[in-house]
């Protein structure tokens, strides 16, 4: 496991914050508003070690995906947001598309990994991946030994009856994990074999979440004995002490490009792209892994994976057609669908 340099951080904190202050608005782009949608500890941990590496304090807001677009959208005309950091890619990509997000491409971006790249270029460049993680089950053995349920090991497993209200998922409509599922199921098995999956799934579903992060905590807590979540967010709850394990599907499943964006219209557009800079940077990455939040790939190739970090090479993974589902379109479309044919239906 390679040491962490925290030397490395102030000294290029310190370069940062000299830059800043070389600029002729420096005295306006002395704060930062984040929407910030992953993990508490992560936006945390972030806004600390920038402040105290720039000096810039970050004014963080915790949103969910689905509920951070809302937001951009609402503040299309007079923007209080610089930066959206964190969430699943498609509504970064539909922000991109509706216009909400600026064109910037980073010093940094030939350092990241192809998929992270990809997502820029699909994009035009208004937004960036930061990190990949797969979809996947967390579970609670405990609960399940208590209950004598099996591990589930599959899609099709997650259909037996005995899992009847043991099963958590959030709600699409607020949740880009949520979306996830949808769009891997729909790419797995074709349209409308998804959605007899899913209204079959729906008998199962104890409840539908808000926050897509919501489900594993619920198992983690012996509250529900099966959720379907991505799979880095399983191992912060097992450091806490909570009985969580993870698995992935095995007929395949999907991966996020968790990313980021600066908002079209920014007040504090110099200090966004100075901030957006330095989290495509391997000491600003491992801030996730430092910080226990949260442990997925991180986008810039030079960043030390944590052991914690699910081992790409072991899951099955479908070849996850991200500019089509990220469309506006195509998302409305097959949420509305969702609404319609599934959760319309008794449970
Ligand atoms: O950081 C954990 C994580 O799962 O949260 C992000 C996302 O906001 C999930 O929340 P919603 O489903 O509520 O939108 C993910 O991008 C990330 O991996």
């Amino acid at each position: 496991m390679r040491v962490h340099q925290p030397l490395k951080l102030v000294s290029s904190a310190l370069l940062a914050g000299a830059a800043l202050a070389a600029t002729p608005a420096a005295h306006a782009q002395d704060q930062l508003n984040v929407i910030c949608s992953v993990q508490a500890d992560w936006c945390n941990g972030l806004s600390t070690a920038y402040a105290r590496a720039t000096g810039v304090k970050m004014n963080v807001s915790l949103k969910g995906s689905g509920e951070a677009l809302a937001q951009l959208i609402a503040e299309r005309d007079n923007p209080k947001t610089d930066v959206w950091f964190g969430g699943t890619g498609d509504p970064h990509l539909q922000a991109a598309e509706q216009g909400l997000t600026l064109e910037y491409k980073s010093p940094a971006m030939t350092q990241l990994h192809p998929w992270a790249q990809r997502q820029a270029q699909q994009s035009g460049y208004k937004t960036v991946g930061i990190y990949s993680g797969p979809l996947g089950f967390g579970y609670n053995p405990e609960l399940l030994a208590k209950k004598k349920l099996a591990v589930p090991h599959s899609w099709a497993d997650l259909l037996k009856p005995e899992y009847k209200g043991e099963i958590q998922v959030a709600n699409p409509a607020s949740s880009g994990t949520a979306y996830t599922m949808i769009a891997t199921l729909v790419q797995l098995m074709g349209e409308d074999k998804a959605f007899d999956y899913m209204k079959a799934l729906h008998k199962n579903i104890g409840q539908y979440t808000r926050s897509g992060t919501a489900p594993i905590k619920a198992v983690a807590r012996g509250e529900t004995a099966v959720s379907i979540s991505f799979v880095h967010d399983g191992p912060p709850e097992k450091l806490h002490g909570f009985p969580v394990e993870t698995v992935t599907p095995a007929e395949g499943t999907g991966a996020e490009i968790g990313s980021m964006s600066i908002v079209k219209g920014a007040r504090h557009v110099e200090a966004a792209k100075k901030f957006y800079d330095w989290a495509l940077t391997p000491a600003a990455q491992e801030i996730p892994f430092q910080t226990k939040a949260s442990f997925q790939v991180p986008s810039n190739m030079a960043t030390k994976l944590d052991p914690n970090v699910p081992d790409f090479r072991k899951i099955k993974f479908i070849d996850y057609d991200y500019a089509k589902y990220g469309a506006s379109v195509e998302r409305k479309r097959l949420i509305a669908r969702w609404e319609k044919d599934v959760n319309s239906l008794p449970r």
